[in-house]
């Protein structure tokens, strides 16, 4: 396969004004005509070629002429057509076989209903066309079906016309007045059901509003359009941003590749997105609806109202929508317990990818497959870059320049670049040297060490940064990056004098600011600063890059407990039981003695004393840094899976013991009768609960009782799944044997309940973990071809499991890579995204040799497909 340079970008030669699609939607095959209405872009004559993939052409005419064979050309990926009018009619009828179509790109099935997944370039699998996004089109859609089978038929904008055909078929008509690219475009056909709500804009337009699932679906959709009304609301508030149709569909779906799309006015869900009820939903699962709904929302005008030129711009949509709905989900719960929740993800699993073989900038220079290139860097990475530019900015100029880049380029394909210009034309802000964010891969490394000088009063901080070599990108140039801060003293947080700088008492917290740090060596000189300070750095994770300072664990005590920000709280927190857990890996690895520092347990004790915090907090800062976290840590080379999950273990042992009483205390007053409810206050406690729980039972045998007894009592999914895997992480197999089968006859007729079974099965570290989970994949209820049980189970063990995915024996690897070699040819997006976990190859002592003969394995495998192609020869690179 070839790569794709952003260099070579060029404006396409031929626009298409409209576009008209019928499809007849049949059990066989689905034939569909298209008439699309092209006009050429430049002066000379030049071939028209039209993207195309897996089509049988049954007919194409310019004009309502047939062509003749030789007028054109089946290429290896579409149609090339030589001699075209300056305007016309181009026609294609294309047979396409739907129900044969597992890659679930362009039109296929899932159980009986029809879908459709565009993006990135799912739509040259429907028909010939200009296949990229900046080719912005006006679509028309009529649909016919049978009408016992497919009685709800849906695409794009509004309705309008429906008639029955004859006996048993009947056909409609959509249109959508806003011009869009083909990967917006959606159609849905299948015999469902809706709930329907309704929403007046600020302006006074009513939009119906609909959620359709299939009939066994219809008692979960309210969360979800709860939870659109909001954003709706939230959009026009924060951003602005108004609807602009009259209808605002939701479909759910159980085969999807993705979370969700946002397809105009017709988003198409991942069932595991959108469907919600207590006794299947955990509160994770709530939240993370919540935040989907208001993404593919949001996405109608960062995305679709604005859309980008090409797939190199892809952060242009997806990190602004990330940044816009992670401002919605703080505005809704506890900003820094979601803050700590991105960055806790953005740590584990985005430095991993910037410090492997796929890093890649923001806007990244060169793709093999698209599809490979949705990522932790262009959604998470590209959304803190849009973070750090409203910090730069602040709230009102951050806001001037959104609301000048919606309306300069509605209705247009547009780039990265076109959004930091509007960014500056608007704040008048130079935004030159940050624009490095943008083009520079790699996760930078800020290095701070301070000094006091007690005679003078003065404080100060050394700061330097540099940035790994990434592939292709060895040298890099300074970032500019928003470093926020305070310092500590002996009675809360100091105000802060920058030497050479007047104070401005008129502000109201003279305790916090942010230092622009540009170059490689900075220097910031504190006056009037009467004592030792501790220093809180990077305050709300100001910046994605990674913190040296080298602070002891009494100053790590003082900022978890005392420090003004929320977030500094929780990475002292981290920082802390990192430091713990790095010392007892050390004495396992020498054979010395094993001795826990008791600090850590005497700070979480303190921390579960104190009610008066927010028990999600605390619960966020009782959790371990994890064991993938803590292989990145030790280094390339240098990770050692089996002594990191016995050193954890023991820590969390320790911390389990020394804080017996408090963690049975808080347990128990934690406790609640009120119905279950996904509201903040519940969530809080439940999360703080569950977490004395997974103490208490990692602890002490006894308490598995506790475990048990929750699972059997529970009155929600949160609860009962909590039990169970409390009981599956720290019991024998007959604690968990009988809870586990009951739990499966409980719920098995509920798909997204029996993905949860499979993926805490695929992720309990018990030594029979990979044979469970080759009887899994034999289960009646696995299905290689759905996305979300591949996730499950196969992606539950190889990510989430490490002492058993990485078995000395290899069998962990081997699995994966059988898998991923089946999957190649069933679904290449899924089975591209499966290989993650063995990128990481060099980070793992005694495992290199074998984690790359597994990829070797699967190079050499015939008919590799481009997604796996491309993750493969890059990591063995
Ligand atoms: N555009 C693909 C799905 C999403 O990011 O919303
Ligand atoms: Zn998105």
């Amino acid at each position: 396969p070839g790569t794709i340079y952003l260099e070579d970008y060029q404006a396409p030669p031929y626009l298409i004004n409209r576009t008209e699609l019928h499809f007849e939607l049949g059990e066989e095959d689905t034939i569909v005509t298209s008439r699309l209405h092209l006009l050429r872009a430049v002066a000379e004559d030049v071939p028209l070629q039209l993207h195309g993939q897996e089509l049988e052409l049954l007919q194409v005419s310019v004009d309502n002429e047939e062509l003749a064979e030789e007028a054109y050309q089946l290429t290896d990926d579409g149609l090339l057509i030589h001699q075209l009018p300056e305007q016309c009619v181009l026609s294609c009828k294309t047979r396409i076989r739907p129900q044969d179509n597992t890659s679930l790109e362009g039109l296929y099935k899932s159980h009986r209903m029809f879908c459709t997944q565009c993006e990135a370039e799912g739509f040259r699998k429907i028909t010939y066309y200009l296949d990229r996004p900046d080719v912005m089109s006006v679509f028309t859609v009529s649909i016919e079906a049978d009408a016992k089978r497919y009685p709800v038929l849906l695409s794009n904008g509004n309705l309008l016309e429906t008639k029955p055909l004859d006996n048993t078929r009947h056909w409609v008509q959509w249109h959508d007045p806003f011009p869009k690219p083909a990967y917006l475009f959606a159609l849905v056909a299948g015999d469902l059901e809706h709930i329907e709500d309704s929403f007046r804009t600020a302006g006074g337009r009513d939009v119906t509003l609909r959620i359709y699932v299939e009939p066994k679906d219809m008692g979960k959709c309210d969360y979800a359009m709860d939870a659109l009304k909001r954003s709706m609301r939230w959009d026009e508030e924060v951003f602005g941003r108004e609807y602009d149709l009259d209808i605002f569909n939701i479909v759910a779906v159980d085969d999807f590749n993705m979370g969700a799309m946002e397809n105009k006015s017709l988003n198409i869900f991942n069932s595991s997105c959108v469907l919600a009820h207590p006794d299947i939903t955990t509160d994770a699962g709530y939240q993370r609806i919540e935040a989907i709904v208001a993404h593919e929302y949001f996405h109608n005008w960062s995305g679709n109202r604005v859309t980008c030129r090409d797939w190199f711009q892809l952060s242009l949509k997806e990190g602004f929508t990330v940044f816009r709905d992670a401002e919605f989900s703080s505005d809704m719960g506890s900003r820094t317990v979601k803050r700590v929740e991105d960055v806790s993800m953005l740590r584990t699993a985005q430095f991993a990818e910037d410090a492997g073989p796929m890093a890649h900038p923001v806007r990244p220079e060169s793709y093999i497959e698209i599809n490979n290139f949705y990522t932790l860097t262009i959604y998470e990475k590209g959304a803190e870059v849009v973070r750090m530019i409203h910090t730069l900015l602040g709230e009102e100029n951050f806001r001037a320049g959104s609301d000048l880049y919606f309306s300069r380029h509605d209705g247009q394909a547009v780039t990265c670049e076109d959004f930091v210009r509007a960014m500056e034309d608007a704040s008048g802000m130079d935004l030159g040297q940050f624009r490095r964010w943008y083009s520079q891969a790699g996760t930078p490394i800020l290095s701070v060490t301070d000094s006091y000088d007690a005679e003078s009063n003065t404080y100060t901080l050394d700061v330097s940064q540099r940035c790994p070599a990434t592939p292709g990108q060895a040298q890099k140039q300074p970032f500019v990056i928003p470093l926020a801060m305070g310092l500590l003293g002996d009675a809360g947080n100091l105000p802060l004098t920058l030497a050479g700088q007047e104070t401005d008492h008129e502000t109201e917290d003279n305790t916090h600011k942010v230092l622009i740090v540009d170059q490689e060596r900075q220097q910031f000189v504190f006056d009037d600063v009467r004592e030792r300070p501790v220093p809180s750095l990077l305050r709300g994770f100001s910046a994605p890059v990674r913190l040296e300072y080298d602070y002891d664990r009494s100053a790590l005590c003082q900022l978890m407990s005392r420090d003004d920000d929320g977030f500094v709280r929780w990475d002292s927190a981290q920082a802390l039981a990192l430091q713990v857990i790095t010392e007892v890996q050390q004495q396992l690895s020498s054979g010395a003695a094993v001795v826990i520092d008791p600090l850590l347990s005497g700070a979480f004790v303190q921390l579960l004393e104190d009610t008066s915090l927010d028990p999600a907090m605390v619960a966020e800062m009782l959790a371990l840094p994890g064991e993938s976290y803590l292989a990145e840590q030790a280094g390339e080379g240098a990770a050692d899976v089996d002594l990191i999950h016995r050193a954890r273990a023991a820590v969390k042992q320790a911390i389990g013991e020394a804080a017996e009483q408090v963690l049975l205390a808080r347990y128990q007053a934690l406790s609640s009768v009120d119905a279950y409810q996904p509201s903040g206050d519940q969530i809080a406690r439940r999360a703080l609960r569950n977490s004395c729980l997974d103490y208490l039972a990692c602890a002490n045998g006894a308490h598995l009782g506790l475990a048990h007894a929750q699972f059997l009592s529970a009155g929600n999914m949160t609860d009962r799944l909590a039990g169970l895997r409390a009981l599956a992480f720290y019991g024998a197999a007959n604690d968990w044997a009988q809870p586990l089968a009951d739990f499966y006859q409980d719920w098995r007729h509920e798909t997204l309940v029996v993905n949860q079974w499979l993926q805490l099965q695929a992720a309990m570290p018990d030594g029979g973990a990979l044979d469970r989970v080759r009887g899994l994949m034999e289960h009646p209820d696995f299905d290689l071809r759905n996305p979300n049980k591949v996730r499950a189970l196969i992606g539950g063990f190889a990510g989430q499991n490490p002492v058993n995915f990485h078995r000395t024996d290899g069998e962990g690897y081997r699995l994966l890579a059988d898998v991923i070699a089946r999957l190649n040819s069933i679904n290449p997006q899924i089975a591209s995204r499966l290989l993650a976990p063995l990128t990481k190859w060099r980070y793992y002592a005694g495992r290199q040799d074998m984690m790359r003969g597994e990829l070797q394995r699967l190079a050499a495998l015939p008919e590799l497909s481009p997604d796996v192609y491309e993750v493969v020869t890059k990591s063995l690179q």
